[in-house]
């Protein structure tokens, strides 16, 4: 594996976000090219389409496929991936938490709302990291973007109902209340400079890697002959633990946590979400 440096992890914890270039070969690349297609072939329970801007061109989600997917589960057992997490979030042991996929078809315009991912998620802790893996070429001004440093602003923003992406009015599609005391989430596009809005031309093997406490969002914006596909895995270090909220939980793991005995304050132990230990720490 091509190993990661004391700058790089430096790099991850101040500013939440690193650029990681070259990190996968096209073997993964194929191999998770044909776990997106058979995802969208036969979806799972997660699946959203959050847009459609015209006939033909979408942009989909899906998440949490990794045990049925077979390219996915090899991908998140073999690969280097799991020890570039561990690096990272400088531990020999890390949870895989789930996978998500983004798949925007040529020259998609929409654009990921700017968030957080921590308060979606039914854990809480500050050592986590989610990596971001373009499968085709990406220009940085249709690539995620980010905020370097929010992850240690202490807050928690008000959040975006990514349920209301739902451009066929889809019944039961979860509807997210979040908690209104939180602020606003400012408004990053209009003061792009002040926020140092941050993002990275990207080839096929290259990843970025970010702490869910950060602000994140944009992309999309694609040229006419461009598409987007990208697998996203989420890894949790040691301090992470269950945590329920009364709403605005998405993708809401809880009842499978209740299901397996889990209350807020757990760890999360090995069943759901397998450990892996690394000796690269
Ligand atoms: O790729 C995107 O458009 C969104 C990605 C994202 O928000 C995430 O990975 O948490």
């Amino acid at each position: 594996m091509k190993r990661i440096s004391e700058e790089q992890i430096a790099e991850f914890d101040s500013k939440g976000v690193v650029f990681l270039e070259n990190y996968f070969s096209e073997k993964w690349i194929k191999k998770l090219k044909i776990g997106i297609e058979k995802n969208i072939l036969n979806p799972g329970k997660e699946k959203r389409v959050w847009s459609k801007e015209s006939e033909g061109q979408y942009t989909f989600y899906d998440s949490d496929n990794w045990r049925n997917i077979l390219e996915y589960r090899e991908f998140i057992e073999q690969s280097s991936m799991k020890n570039i997490a561990a690096a990272l979030l400088s531990t020999k042991k890390v949870n895989f938490f789930f996978d998500a996929i983004f798949v925007r078809s040529e020259g998609v315009k929409f654009s990921t709302p700017w968030h957080q991912d921590e308060p979606y998620w039914s854990v809480e802790g500050f050592n986590t990291v989610s990596i971001w893996m373009p499968l085709v070429d990406v220009r940085k001004e249709s690539a995620l973007a980010f905020v370097p440093g929010s992850h240690r602003w202490g807050k928690k923003f008000r959040q975006q109902d990514f349920g209301e992406l739902n451009p066929d009015n889809e019944e039961n599609v979860n509807k997210v209340i979040f908690n209104s005391e939180w602020e606003i989430i400012p408004d990053i596009d209009n003061e792009r400079d002040k926020y140092n809005v941050t993002s990275w031309d990207m080839k096929a093997g290259d990843c970025v890697a970010f702490n869910a406490r950060i602000i994140h969002g944009g992309g999309g914006n694609l040229l006419p002959d461009k598409d987007l596909k990208v697998f996203n895995t989420q890894w949790l270090g040691e301090d992470v633990r269950v945590c329920f909220k009364e709403s605005g939980m998405d993708p809401d793991h809880s009842k499978k946590m209740k299901g397996a005995g889990k209350s807020s304050g757990d760890i999360l132990g090995n069943d759901l979400y397998p450990i892996f230990y690394t000796d690269n720490a």
